[in-house]
C-alpha cells in the first residue's frame, strides 16, 4: 500500500497475466507432462481427457474428464463428434476451470478423436472470453496419415476448423523429427516438447518481465490474434556468431514453409550479462533478412546477470501461407491412391 490511492489502484492492476498450459488428449498431456519435468513456474498445468486410464496415469495435477456419459472414460478412439458432444456437455466446468487464466495454452497431437476435437472448441471458446489461447498442435507422422484415413480426416477436419476461426495456430509437424530416428520414440517426443518448453517460458518471460524489452499483454495478444499459420523455431549458438545463430533456428524448423515470406514474427532472445545491443541488432537484422523482411515483429529480451557464452532463440514465424500447413497434413495424392 502507498499512500495514494492512485498508486494503488494502478497496483491492483498490474499483476502478471496468469497463464495455463492444457494438454487435450494422450499426445496433449503428455506434452504437458514433459514441460512439467523441464519447469513451468507459475505456469498451471492441466491435463483434459476422454480416457480415464490415461488421467489417472499422467503426472499432471489438474485433471478434467470429459464425455464420461458417452466414452465412459474409455477414450474415444478416433471419434471427434463424440468427444465434441462430451465437450458440450462439459463446457461449463471447462471454462469454469479455465476462466482464472489470460494466456492459455492447449496442446494436441491431431488425428485421434480427443484432442483433434478440442483443439478448435477449446481456441473458440476461450477466444469469447477475454483470454488469449494459443492453439499448438502436433502433426501426425506421414506412414500414420497414409496407412490410417480416419486419422487423415480428423486432422483435415480439425485445421479447417481452426482456419474457419482465422487467427493463430502453431503447428509442429512430427514428420519434421524423422532426423532423430535412432532416438528411441519417447525421447524423440521429449526433444519436440522441450521446443513447446521454450516458447512457453519465453512468451511468459516477455509478459512478465517489464526491467529489460518486453512485450505488454496487449501487444501480444494483437500480435497473436493477427498471426494465423505459424510455426516454432529454437536455437542456441556462440554469443559471437549471431547471424550463425539464426540460420542454425532456422534449419531446425518443425515445420516446411516458405521461409522468405513470413509477414510476422515474433522473437525472444535470452543471453547473459555480455548480450550487447549490437549482437541484438546483428540478430534481427539477420532474421528479417532471412524471412523476407516481415511487416511486423515482437521482440522480448532476457539479460541474465551472469555471462554467457550462448545466446538463445525463440521465434514464433507467423503468417505462413495456409497452403504450407495443408501441404504438412495432406500427403500428396498419388500416395494416398497407393495406400488404398
Ligand atoms: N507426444 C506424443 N504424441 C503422440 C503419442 N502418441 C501419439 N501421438 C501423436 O498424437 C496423435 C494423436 O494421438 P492421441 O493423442 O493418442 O489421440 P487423442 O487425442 O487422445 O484421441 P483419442 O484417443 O482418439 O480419443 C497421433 O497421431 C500421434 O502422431 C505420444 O505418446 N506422445
Ligand atoms: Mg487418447
Amino acid at each position: 500500500m502507498t499512500n495514494s490511492p492512485e498508486l494503488d489502484s494502478w497496483a491492483a492492476l498490474s499483476g502478471n497475466p496468469s497463464v495455463a498450459v492444457v494438454g487435450l488428449g494422450g499426445a496433449g498431456s503428455e506434452a504437458v507432462a514433459d514441460l512439467l519435468a523441464l519447469g513451468i513456474p507459475g505456469v498451471r498445468a492441466f491435463a483434459v481427457n476422454t480416457d480415464a486410464n490415461h488421467l489417472l496415469r499422467t503426472g499432471v495435477e489438474e485433471r478434467i474428464l470429459l464425455g464420461h456419459r458417452e466414452l465412459r472414460g474409455r477414450g474415444s478412439g478416433g471419434d471427434r463428434d463424440a468427444v465434441l458432444r462430451g465437450a458440450v456437455e462439459g463446457k461449463e466446468e471447462l471454462l469454469r476451470r479455465l476462466r482464472p487464466f489470460e494466456i492459455v495454452f492447449l496442446l494436441a497431437g491431431l488425428g485421434g478423436g480427443t484432442g483433434s476435437a478440442l483443439l478448435p472448441f477449446l481456441s473458440r471458446e476461450l477466444r469469447q472470453t477475454n483470454a488469449l489461447p494459443i492453439p499448438v498442435a502436433f502433426l501426425p507422422f506421414q506412414v500414420e496419415l497414409d496407412t490410417n484415413s480416419s486419422r487423415r480426416l480428423n486432422v483435415e477436419a480439425t485445421v479447417a476448423d481452426l482456419e474457419g476461426m482465422g487467427g493463430f495456430l502453431l503447428a509442429l509437424a512430427n514428420e519434421k523429427l524423422r532426423r532423430f530416428d535412432s532416438l528411441p520414440i519417447h525421447r524423440v517426443f521429449q526433444v519436440r516438447n522441450a521446443y513447446v518448453h521454450s516458447l512457453v517460458t519465453s512468451l511468459v518471460d516477455m509478459v512478465e518481465n517489464p526491467s529489460q524489452i518486453s512485450v505488454d499483454f496487449a501487444s501480444l495478444k494483437n500480435h497473436l490474434r493477427n498471426s494465423d499459420l505459424s510455426t516454432l523455431v529454437v536455437g542456441e549458438y556462440h554469443i559471437s556468431e549471431p547471424e550463425r545463430l539464426v540460420q542454425e533456428a532456422l534449419n531446425e524448423t518443425l515445420l516446411d514453409y516458405q521461409i522468405d515470406a513470413a509477414p510476422s514474427v515474433l522473437v525472444h532472445l535470452e543471453g547473459g550479462s555480455n548480450f550487447t545491443l549490437g549482437t541484438l541488432d546483428r540478430v534481427l537484422r539477420a532474421l528479417r533478412h532471412r524471412l523476407g523482411e516481415p511487416d511486423r515483429l515482437v521482440m522480448g529480451t532476457r539479460v541474465r546477470s551472469e555471462p554467457s557464452e550462448v545466446l538463445r532463440l525463440t521465434a514464433v514465424i507467423g503468417g505462413l501461407l495456409p497452403r504450407t500447413v495443408r501441404d504438412a497434413v495432406m500427403p500428396p495424392r498419388s500416395r494416398l491412391v497407393e495406400a488404398r
